[in-house]
């Protein structure tokens, strides 16, 4: 391994090893001197499961052998989507998850895994965990794993657990899960939350749903089918609130949404108008019911597209592949695109034309490779390569660049900060080897993508350019839950915003947390940022 891997590894256990330090992260244990979880628990702490005891106590007073545990408390998600758990014991272990039973083999037996079925699980959205395990004799192990959105197979680390259940007052597990493209009947299903008997039902086209999308009052079953219909390929949102028995007492539920499956393709990617599209895009779209194969038109004019002018046809791709990369396109220039979908029997669907409009590409952070000296943290330069602050540039590991929580393309940039200690910012630089001009075309508005993760600290996340008179100017983001955001978020700056900036010379640009100019102790956490572009919105 590099000296600048070892060096970064080094780096990342002493930033763990001081948030163990600062929170009770774990799930509380309960040791009890049976094999039946009897009376009163002899040992109790707080921990994650990832124990091999071998032929030894699990600590003072427990003996070696004949032991009962639970581990009771919450787990949160850093990701939406489907996670798989399991156990490795010896001996016997059950274990719930939101209060379904996972996992079930209360018998001896030597070290074994079970794994549970697939539960989607919400980002950011405590879910509750009990694990129930005995030790008869000899060896001892017990340890909680899971599987999910980028993570591989492991340990549940300590980070991601808290030792006290959630209230699961609120309504969960929506049918259609959130987010699902294609639905084709709008009928909606949940679990209520515990005490909820019942149910207001919000349904709308925008996120912020008020009193006039309430489409069911105070009904009793958790189901709600939609009669009139709802609009293909349109995306909805809706919200269930629990209401207690006593009729008045409401537990707001979290807004979920689906996407309605149309008869044309639709939900195109990079949306419709999009003013700040990649140079190399990945256009993707949904199919439009019975669709098997999918006619690509694409081109530079809208009246092209609208013809099917020579040279605008791009073939035809078969379900379920939804994808056209036309190479590399021009900056700052709108682009014409049309799906037509052939039906069974050969039938043509006729699309409609979209269009997107490219930005001036500052970094989609594509081209950065684990080789050193192309690595991401050669061109975004950290405070552990310049030593002026608490910023570390990509993973401790290859891939050195974000490859799961992406924005655009395959990589994104890892960005941890640590504002604990002097200076108390954290900042990463990029030099460009000759000034930028990020007025052509027309050009004003810098754009990137940012989200946060579970456990950051909130922050002030800013953005500073310096021109080639070595002028600088930085914006901060109006809110620091920024950072703690689990979806993107577009952030747009006039480049106006800049004061006494030259954009037509730009020469540096800074990504940072903190508050440079007025440095303050913070706290530490981990940002992504993708998709960094000029445009004219
Ligand atoms: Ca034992
Ligand atoms: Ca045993
Ligand atoms: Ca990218």
């Amino acid at each position: 391994m590099s000296t600048r891997g070892t060096r970064r590894i080094v780096m990342v256990g002493v930033l763990l090893a001081f948030c163990g330090a600062v929170q009770a992260q774990g799930l509380k244990g309960e040791y009890f001197p049976n094999m039946t979880l009897s009376g009163q628990p002899v040992l109790t702490r707080t921990e994650n499961v990832g124990f091999n005891w071998g032929g030894g106590s699990p600590g003072d007073p427990v003996a070696a052998d004949s032991f009962s545990v639970r581990w009771t408390g919450s787990l949160t998600p850093p990701e939406s989507g489907l996670y798989i758990f399991s156990t490795n014991s010896d001996d016997g272990v059950r274990l719930w998850v939101g209060g379904d039973s996972v996992v079930n083999n209360w018998s001896d037996h030597s070290a074994t895994v079970n794994p549970g079925a697939p539960i989607y699980l919400e980002a950011g959205e405590p879910v509750s965990i009990r694990m129930e395990y005995y030790e008869n004799g000899g060896d001892a192990v017990a340890q909680l794993l899971w599987r999910g959105p980028g993570i591989e197979n492991q340990i549940i680390a300590a980070e991601f657990l808290t030792p006290t259940v959630p209230l699961n007052v609120k309504a969960r597990k929506p049918n259609p899960t959130n987010g699902a493209p294609n639905v084709m009947a709008p009928l909606l299903e949940w679990t209520p939350g515990d005490g909820g008997v019942f149910h207001d039902v919000y349904l709308g086209s925008s996120p912020d749903l008020t009193a006039a999308d309430l489409v069911a009052s105070h009904q009793f079953v958790a189901i709600y089918y939609h009669v009139p219909g709802l609009t293909p390929g349109a995306t909805y949102y809706w919200r269930v609130d629990e209401i207690e028995k006593d009729g008045v007492t409401t537990h707001p539920g979290s807004v979920w949404s689906f996407t309605m499956q149309a008869t044309t393709a639709y939900h195109p990617s990079p949306a419709d108008g999009a003013t700040d599209a990649s140079v190399t895009p990945s256009l993707t779209w949904l199919p439009g019911s019975a669709a098997t194969k999918h006619q690509v038109y694409f081109g530079n004019t809208l009246d092209a597209v609208q013809q099917e002018a020579a040279g605008t046809d791009k073939g035809l791709v078969a379900e379920p592949n939804r994808v056209f990369v036309p190479g590399a396109l021009e900056s700052m220039t709108t682009y014409y695109w049309r799906i037509d979908e052939i039906l069974t029997g050969g039938t043509v669907q006729a699309g409609p034309v979209w269009r997107f409009t490219t930005c001036l590409p500052v970094d989609d952070f594509e081209s950065y490779t684990d080789e050193l000296g192309s690595a991401i943290f050669d061109t975004w330069i950290d405070g552990l390569t310049n030593g002026l602050s608490g910023s570390l540039v990509g993973n401790a590991t290859a891939p050195f660049a974000e490859q799961t929580v992406v924005h655009g393309g395959l990589q994104a940039m890892p960005l941890d900060y640590n504002n604990v200690n002097t200076p108390f910012y954290s900042e990463a630089e990029r030099a460009f080897a000759s000034a930028q001009d990020w007025t052509v075309s027309e050009a004003n508005t810098l754009v990137l993508y940012t989200r946060g993760r579970v456990g950051n600290t909130p922050a002030q996340l800013y953005v500073a350019l310096e021109d080639a008179s070595a002028k600088s100017a930085a914006v901060a983001y109006p809110d620091t839950a920024i950072t703690t955001t689990l979806h993107w978020i577009q952030w747009k700056i006039p480049l106006t915003d800049f004061a006494g900036v030259n954009p037509a010379k730009i020469k540096k640009i800074y990504i940072g947390l903190g508050d440079k100019s007025n440095p303050a102790k913070g706290g530490t956490g981990r940002i992504f940022i993708d998709d960094i572009g000029v445009i004219k919105p």
